[in-house]
């Protein structure tokens, strides 16, 4: 019972973390070793060319180890816990290369330095001269390699100034693209506005990635969906499909599975931050234009607490 409610707990980490406050000294030490990730279980999406393994860290945050079927070099991205990915490049027998690092934040970069002194060589990437031990640093569109596997920077600044994403295609393929979006776009939310506007989160989500092609996988930066899906209901009470999927994102949740990742064209239909040109989110937030629709829900979102059922 108590490893179940915790599991949960790993969805919505800021009710856990209050309650630890007030929890004698070794019940914190049992919780803080469940609440670790390791209750929530790591997860590979196969595809014939590239595999995407999902490696919880932290509390919420994600890792991913990208793989290129072919060659089997690899790229990982925001490798917040070093030690569980040589784990995991061991484990898959590849020949990790690259980091990506979607913004300088230390849930994010902070395991960068130790990375490069486990594996020495790495090249790390990044757009913004704050992330740790960037070796080169991107601009919009600029493309890498990663084996036989293309990697599209895009440029995505408002959660922070130097945010990017990377749409990852292998040609000829006719398999679905992934994109690793950091804090920028979650599954049915997106990251807070801590550097940028409603104005960059509207070019970032509607018109950078909400063009990739619809069956694009997102892979983002932390399992939020349910504490999103909660306040994207709250939006849209009478949207069944928001309904459906929090009923489902629950269930993966209380079991330590990821609801990472979803499509782009799933996060139309359920994320109210991809929906702001929908009339139902507009009357909601009194607002007739999507980027005022944009600033409003963040605005609400900041301040909105979150139901516990
Ligand atoms: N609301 C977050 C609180 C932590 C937080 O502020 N996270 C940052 C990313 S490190 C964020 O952008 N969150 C998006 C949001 O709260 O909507 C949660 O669900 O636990
Ligand atoms: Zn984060």
């Amino acid at each position: 019972m108590l490893f179940k409610s915790l599991v949960g707990s790993a969805c919505s980490l800021l009710g856990a973390a209050t309650a630890f406050k007030f929890a004698p000294v070794e019940v914190k030490a049992q919780a803080a070793a469940l609440l670790h990730s390791a209750v929530r279980k790591s997860s590979v999406v196969e595809q014939a060319n590239m595999r995407i393994e999902l490696i919880p860290a932290l509390s919420d945050n994600y890792m991913y180890l990208l793989i290129d079927v072919d060659s089997r070099e690899a790229a990982v991205v925001d490798p917040v816990e070093p030690i569980k990915v040589v784990e995991a490049v061991r484990k898959h027998g590849v020949k990790l290369t690259t980091i990506l690092t979607t913004h300088h934040h230390w849930d994010h970069a902070s395991g960068n330095e130790k990375m490069v002194k486990l594996m020495p060589g790495l090249r790390v990437y990044g757009g913004d001269n704050r992330v740790d031990a960037i070796t080169n640093k991107v601009s919009h569109s600029k493309n890498l390699k990663v084996g036989s596997l293309n990697v599209k920077c895009l440029f995505t600044p408002c959660h922070t100034t130097g945010h990017i994403c990377y749409y990852v295609t292998k040609e000829d393929s006719t398999e679905p693209p992934a994109v690793f979006t950091g804090d920028t776009l979650f599954m049915a939310g997106c990251g807070k506005f801590f550097e940028g506007t409603a104005e960059q989160m509207y070019k970032a989500l509607i018109e950078i990635l909400g063009r990739l092609p619809p069956e694009t996988r997102v892979y983002c930066g932390h399992e939020y969906t349910v504490s999103n899906l909660k306040f994207a209901h709250h939006v849209e009470p009478d949207n069944e499909v928001i309904q459906k999927k929090l009923a489902w994102a629950k269930e993966q949740c209380s079991n330590g599975e990821p609801t990472v990742p979803s499509t782009l064209a799933d996060e139309f239909t359920f994320n109210p931050f991809m929906r702001v040109k929908e009339k139902t989110v507009q009357d909601h937030v009194k607002e007739t234009s999507p980027i005022e629709t944009m600033r409003s829900l963040r605005k609400e979102k900041d301040n909105f607490r979150v139901p516990k059922e």
